[in-house]
């Protein structure tokens, strides 16, 4: 049989060598550096790789993300070099990022912040009560993530808007598609929530000009790439009072430096890039069955298109 190269920047490879050789008993796993026979290799299963990583891999036909952002994929300028680039995409992930986007923007709804001061300040103080069905919350980008987030949210009677790439017929979501539509969509966002993949269309996307365009006091709630946000924009938007707080979990260097103002400031609060993160038992199956389909020479799913990077 052909083998499986796992290379990852964690320590994961404990956990994906049970879960698979769980559904696959004769699977041949090997984890990088212990290469072996590098023609053998057939399925790499990968995560932040070195550019570089895929040559010398002869036979190499697919390439897996442990995540389901393939950013880090072609980060690489000469990827991709093989027939198939494919990515996770776990409904358990889904959950676990709607949970954390939804904790978001029940906090800033709720105005957690101002309660959290005033408990700091030891000040008993009632604050209008904030009212659901007029709350504009604004998913960027409406793929897997932001789909489920979107509908969790407007479950609870918030009034949801997506913008995407295409329009996208999803029940209690109204959709505005293409660059055209971005303006008329952040005017009526008062929570912007991105889950966007990192293209260059998307890269430095948050920037002066579009927190600009969001109403003032607004919030905005980052778990796609912090390459989408320009983080000094945000700073200089936030101690404007523009925008009124900011909930980041992905950041343009992870882990985030010590001395980052993100940290200290009184309007952000930061994430360790928590929101979704990839489990091995609930991806294993599709990652087993992609690669049965590669080893037997069938189309696998889950794929990526290399021209739009996601
Ligand atoms: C992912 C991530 O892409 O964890 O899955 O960021």
């Amino acid at each position: 049989m052909p083998a499986v190269l796992f290379r990852s920047d964690n320590d994961s490879s404990d956990e994906w060598r049970a879960a698979l050789t769980k559904r696959i008993p004769d699977l041949d796993f090997r984890v990088w550096p212990e290469v072996g026979d590098p023609s053998d290799i057939e399925f790499a299963l990968v995560w932040k790789v070195p550019a570089g990583a895929f040559d010398g891999l002869p036979n190499l036909k697919a390439v897996c993300s442990l995540g389901q952002g393939v950013d880090h994929l072609f980060a690489d300028p000469d990827f991709p070099k093989t027939p198939h680039i494919l990515r996770i995409v776990d409904p358990w992930m889904g959950r676990a990022m709607a949970e954390w986007v939804l904790l978001q923007v029940l906090r800033f709804h709720r105005q957690g912040p101002e309660y959290e001061q005033f408990q700091r300040e030891r000040r008993w103080i009632k604050l209008p009560a904030p009212e659901t069905a007029t709350r504009r919350v604004g998913i960027l980008g409406l793929g897997a993530l932001g789909t489920e987030a979107a509908t969790t949210i407007a479950a609870l009677g918030f009034d949801v808007a997506g913008w995407s790439r295409t329009a996208k017929g999803i029940a209690n979501v109204t959709s505005y598609a293409g660059p055209d539509a971005l303006d008329a969509f952040l005017a009526r966002t008062d929570i912007l929530c991105c889950m966007l993949p990192l293209t260059p269309e998307t890269t430095d996307l948050i920037n002066a000009d579009l927190l600009a365009k969001l109403p003032k006091g607004a919030f905005v709630v980052n778990s796609g790439r912090g390459a989408q946000l320009v983080e000094d924009d945000l700073l200089a938007a936030l101690d404007s009072g523009h925008i009124a707080g900011a909930a980041l979990d992905v950041f343009r260097v992870e882990p985030l430096p010590g001395d980052h103002p993100f940290w200290v400031h009184p309007k952000v609060q930061v994430w360790p890039h928590v929101s979704a993160q990839t489990n091995a038992e609930s991806g294993a199956d599709q990652v087993a069955e992609n690669i049965r389909r590669i080893f037997a020479g069938h189309p696998p799913f889950n794929t990526v298109d290399p021209d739009r990077k996601y």
